[in-house]
């Protein structure tokens, strides 16, 4: 398998904030506005001892008219089709979306080893709405939330 990671997901959901804590830069633009990252971001990062590049991409939304929005999902898909491996992003709070389905049809078709990354699990007992993501059957679970949260992490990237 190769070193690509592309991090995929629906806006919001903290991809640009995960890519750099990766990386270990602030360089992508993190913003609570929906919509924030439009193009493909690269990036270099390290995980015992194994070197990989990491992918940003701006947040999937299904078939709109919107130019934007269809030139983020051109970049998402160029973006899936060079990566080796997936992070599928979601935020567990308000469990799967619709947004969240499409997405993980999209994956599906790729057939590219994808792992199901559930974020903005803040709080301990949040932890448990990660269980609602089971059933797209993509891949492992893994909770995480960004490093300043104030709740102890329940699980991380690593
Ligand atoms: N509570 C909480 N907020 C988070 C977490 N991770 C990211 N955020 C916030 O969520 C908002 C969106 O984060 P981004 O990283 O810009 O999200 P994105 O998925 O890249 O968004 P788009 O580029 O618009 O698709 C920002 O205000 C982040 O600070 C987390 O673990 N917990
Ligand atoms: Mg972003």
């Amino acid at each position: 398998m190769g070193n690509i990671v592309a991090i995929v997901g629906r806006p919001n959901v903290g991809k640009s904030t995960l890519f750099n804590r990766l990386i270990e830069r602030r360089e992508a633009i993190t913003d609570p506005t929906a919509g924030t990252t439009r193009d493909r971001h690269y990036g270099k990062s390290e995980w015992n001892g194994i070197l990989y590049s990491v992918i940003d991409t701006g947040g999937y939304i299904r078939g709109t008219d919107d130019v934007f929005e269809a030139e983020i999902r051109k970049q998402v898909r160029l973006a899936i089709d060079e990566a080796d491996t997936i992070l599928f992003m979601v935020d567990v709070n308000g469990g799967v979306t619709s947004a969240d389905e499409t997405i993980a049809e999209l994956l599906r078709r790729s057939k590219k080893p994808v792992l199901l990354a559930a974020n903005k699990v803040d709080t301990h007992e949040r932890q448990y709405l990660t269980a609602d993501f089971y059933h797209s059957a993509l891949a492992r679970c893994m909770p995480s939330q960004r490093p300043a949260a104030r709740a102890p992490a329940t699980c991380s990237m690593s």
